[in-house]
């Protein structure tokens, strides 16, 4: 497939307030991704295609007609399968080692060491002890917690042991991996063993390495990503639905602005809970400021809106952009999707661009040390530093576009339930019930990145709209989820305007928007919580390959994300993803991910780059699992009565 052209603002990005700011960047002679993208574009062909090899020394091998083996020996499907694994492996180890720094922080408070935090949801320890067995009646909460947090750990380094939290998918599921021999093993071995395999003169069948790939990612979907958002809501709270806006259009004038920006909230949670403090108030009155607003770009704006309705920025795309509104006086990044261009960018403006953990510099940026046992004292010194710079900015430079929309977020499984049931018969009952009955055909999860190969947003944007149409229930995560918010399709009001008569129905009568938003990209495994629940409720058979449920990856950009649609087909999902993996070279490598797997999982990868012919394949995926189940009825619309009503809510 050849790169997209891109000639206008317009066709950069699919809302207004990015164009507005592409606009002001080249005014104000800033490069941006956009502008790199052009003078990049037409990527290599062999590194598209997934076909060049530099593992060894020998190489690099590129493999063509004249040239199908490299100098060892390697044809092209163990070089495909070999890059293809080692993005897996990134993904996988990105988001675990995420999870494992929660997971280790939770470990710390339970030991009883001081760590500046505390635990927010007692009822997320009990919860998910009951999860794992561990006894849970009349023990201290510390005493549930130090095991669980064990436990959590014990993830990340089992070495013989399969790891203990799959057992949390459903049994056919487990079944089903048990059978084809990937049921996984610790995290850190999962990764090692997969750098082993693929270094030189190891693994050559490209089979066994891509089994050893869906292996892996279950390590991360049912491991490390899944004990991040467990130890995520245990110590920052368990997300309820809330309301705030999104956009570039949040940040002010009249105030401080500091923008959160990367993965993890350990800080940026402090961060939010900083600035609330009386003075910190008052110290940015002094400096002339009526406050000061915290807002989220990527993941960690999805992290502190979940749990503090903070504001979101933007999008992967948007974070040069927000820079560029001359509006911000402190950006503050963790780790992932943080582009080192930033501090050039800032460098025209008065803003700081400041990073916070060790092992995730970026030349140009002020490195902090984040004292996590004084993490509240951390974060002020940080936003007073922040104030400090707010007369240094230059009121000539700033333009902060008018555009922001208001977005409903905040959906844990545990507020799903509460959504659909009521405090007191929370449920996934009434969502099973409206899927059997055809008022809403499946559910779609919607998730990942950006990537300037596209129009930003406008895949999603058109899915969304495509799929409320045919009453599908709409989940969504990370940029995918903050592009929806952008497209004002986070509010019950706008979206069930594009709601298929069924969907309308059941949101109506309880209450819940049709697109969800469940939060960053690792908690892509509260969908899989959800889909767990579906079929524990009973009614649509007993695993989850045999849902109405697939996944989609619009804007395919990190190699998280190819770990994410591995777990997710492995799982039994089907992925429909914007644009192909490198791995086009390969005709096996590419038949096995999108035809071989099905055997296997119930479930494979489509590569799908127009979003209406998506829409039109996912659908005939649903039918299909529908028809399995024997419930694919067409559903004659009738108003409800208040008993029908009843039984929906
Ligand atoms: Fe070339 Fe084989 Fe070395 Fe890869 S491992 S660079 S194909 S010689
Ligand atoms: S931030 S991984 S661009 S979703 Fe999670 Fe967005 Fe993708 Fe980063």
């Amino acid at each position: 497939m050849s790169d997209p052209v891109q000639t206008t603002f317009e066709d950069r990005a699919d809302d207004i307030a990015s164009v507005e700011m592409l606009k002001k960047a080249k005014e104000d002679c800033i490069e941006t991704c956009f502008d790199r993208y052009d003078t990049q574009k037409n990527h290599c062909k062999f590194g598209v295609e997934g076909t060049c090899c530099k593992i060894c020394y020998m190489g690099p091998c590129r493999i063509h007609a004249k040239a199908p083996r490299g100098v060892c020996g390697a044809d092209v499907d163990t070089i495909a399968a070999r890059n293809f694994l080692r993005e897996v492996t990134g993904g996988t180890a990105s988001h675990s080692d995420h999870g494992r720094h929660v997971a280790h922080l939770l470990q710390e408070i339970a030991h009883g060491k001081e760590t500046g935090y505390e635990i927010k949801d007692t009822e997320a320890v009990i919860e998910d002890a009951k999860l794992y067995g561990i006894e849970t009646e009349g023990r201290d909460v510390k005493d549930i917690l130090r095991e669980l947090a064990d436990i959590f750990i014990g993830d990340f380094t089992s070495q013989n042991e399969t790891i203990r939290t799959i057992d949390l998918a459903p049994q056919k599921t487990r079944n089903t991996w048990a059978a084809h021999g990937i049921l996984p093993q610790g995290v850190d071995k999962m990764c090692v063993e997969a750098m082993h395999r693929t270094h030189m003169g190891v693994d050559h069948d490209y089979k066994n390495l891509l089994m050893h790939a869906f292996r892996q990612s279950l390590s991360n979907g049912w491991g490390g990503s899944r004990i991040a958002t467990m130890a995520s809501d245990i110590l920052f709270g368990t997300p309820r639905a809330l309301r705030t806006e999104v956009n570039l259009g949040v940040l002010r004038e009249d105030t401080v602005n500091i923008i959160v920006h990367g993965h993890e909230p350990t800080l940026s949670d402090m961060i939010a809970v900083a600035v609330k403090h009386q003075d910190i108030i008052d110290y940015a009155k002094t400096a002339g400021a009526e406050g000061v607003t915290v807002g989220g770009i990527c993941c960690t704006a999805n992290e502190i809106l979940m749990r503090h309705g903070a504001p979101i920025v933007g999008n992967f795309l948007q974070q040069e952009l927000a820079l560029a509104t001359g509006a911000v006086e402190m950006m503050i990044v963790d780790v992932q999707c943080i582009m080192p261009s930033l501090p050039t960018v800032a460098e025209h403006y008065h803003t700081k661009i400041v990073s916070t953990v060790p092992m995730a510099k970026t030349f140009g940026a002020q490195h902090f040390e984040f004292d996590e046992a004084h993490a509240l004292d951390s974060a002020k010194t940080l936003v007073k530093q922040a104030i400090d710079g707010f007369k240094n900015r230059d009121k000539t430079a700033v333009n902060i576009p008018g555009k922001k929309e208001t977005v409903i977020a905040g959906f844990s499984v545990r507020e799903i339930k509460y959504m659909l049931g009521g405090t007191f018969r929370a449920s996934f009952r009434p969502l099973n019930d409206a899927i059997i009955q055809n008022r809403i055909k499946g559910v779609v999860g919607i998730v990942g990145c950006n990537n300037p190969k596209f129009k930003t947003d406008w895949y999603t944007n058109t899915l969304v709209k495509e799929l409320l149409r045919e009453n599908v229930l709409v989940v969504e995560t990370g940029c995918c989820a903050i592009a929806s918010g952008k497209d004002g399709k986070l509010t019950p009001e706008t979206a069930l305007e594009y709601a298929g008569p069924g969907l309308r129905e059941v949101c109506e009568t309880v209450g819940m928007p049709p697109v969800l938003h469940m939060g960053s990209c690792v908690d892509n495994t509260r969908i899989l919580q959800a889909c767990t629940e579906i079929v524990k409720e009973g009614g649509l058979g007993d695993s989850i390959a045999g849902l109405p449920a697939v996944g989609v990856c619009p804007e395919l950009m990190s190699e998280k994300a190819v770990s994410i649609s591995c777990y997710c087909v492995a799982s039994g999902i089907d992925v429909f993803i914007g644009h192909p993996f490198h791995i086009t070279g390969s005709k096996n490598v590419y038949k096995f991910l999108t035809e071989d797997v099905k055997e296997m999982f119930n479930a494979s990868m489509h590569f799908v780059d127009n979003p209406v012919e998506a829409a039109k394949g996912i659908i005939a995926v649903l039918d299909t699992k529908r028809e399995k189940l024997g419930i694919n009825k067409k559903y004659e619309r009738k108003l409800l009565d208040q008993k029908d009503r009843r039984e929906v809510a």
